[in-house]
């Protein structure tokens, strides 16, 4: 095994101690960041992507996968020269207006960062003021809310609102995720995408950007 191949097994096998190890060992050798993103790190979430899908797979070891390869990105990423981060696009995420969930959330953080998104994370309980303020603040193509509960799902459309509102609607694509929300939901608040789970959202933020 090479150290690409061998970065890309640590990343499936979750070992975010030797992710780290070889990042950087790769790094001080002179290797590309470009390439250690591309042709290591990503790979590995890559056969995680549809072994999760099959269900040979499970959520805690996803988890793990996308948790080793973040720490490989923490590295190779402040290296990335300015051409190459503004191919990356940014999606913004955050769980809406008084819910604290962010489990969900955070794993979808984990695997769009995977995906190569650059992804900004406004946390949990976010305002539509917030969201708005940070889709002018990023220039973000994407934002993406969470929400876990039968209440604050409503934030949702809140939040959809005060972005169209503001004149950003035509500017960026929302996708709406977690546990209480559906397709047909998202088709009454307007928003551009339902996801049921992190691979989806990956899929659909690639697809809509595309
Ligand atoms: C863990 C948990 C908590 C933890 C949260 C910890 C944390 N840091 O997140 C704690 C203990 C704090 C908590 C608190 C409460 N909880 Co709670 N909680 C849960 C629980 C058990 C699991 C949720 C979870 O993490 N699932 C695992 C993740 C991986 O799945 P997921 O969130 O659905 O995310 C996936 C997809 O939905 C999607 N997705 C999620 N977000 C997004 C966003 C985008 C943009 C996209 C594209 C996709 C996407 O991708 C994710 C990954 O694949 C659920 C029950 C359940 N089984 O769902 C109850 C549940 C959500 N909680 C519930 C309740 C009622 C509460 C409380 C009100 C309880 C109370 N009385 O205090 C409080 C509310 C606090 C608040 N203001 O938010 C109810 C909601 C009922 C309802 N219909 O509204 C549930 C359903 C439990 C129940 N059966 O009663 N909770």
């Amino acid at each position: 095994m090479n150290d690409f191949e061998q970065l890309a097994d640590y990343v499936f096998k979750g070992n975010a101690a030797a992710v780290k190890d070889l990042t950087q060992r790769m790094v001080d050798g002179g290797g590309n960041p470009m390439e250690i993103i591309s042709n290591g790190l990503l790979i590995g979430m890559d056969i995680v992507t549809p072994k999760f899908k099959a269900g040979d797979m499970y959520v805690p070891e996803v988890m793990m996968s996308a948790k080793a390869l973040s720490e490989g990105m923490k590295i190779v990423k402040p290296l990335l020269t300015g051409s190459e981060i503004s191919v990356t696009k940014t999606i913004l995420i955050g769980t809406v207006s008084g819910d604290l969930h962010d489990i969900g959330k955070n794993l979808v953080v984990m695997i769009l960062e995977s995906g190569g998104f650059n992804v900004v994370d406004l946390g949990v309980d976010v305002s539509p003021e917030k969201f708005v303020a940070a889709i002018k603040e990023h220039n973000a193509k994407i934002v993406g809310l969470s929400a876990l509960l039968t209440t604050t799902m409503l934030n949702m459309k809140a939040t959809i609102e005060l972005i169209t509102e503001e004149g950003l609607r035509d500017s960026v694509k929302v996708l709406i995720g977690g546990a209480p929300v559906s397709q047909s939901f998202a088709d009454e608040i307007g928003a551009d995408g339902y996801c049921a789970d992190a691979m989806a959202a990956k899929e659909m933020a690639t697809a809509l950007l595309n």
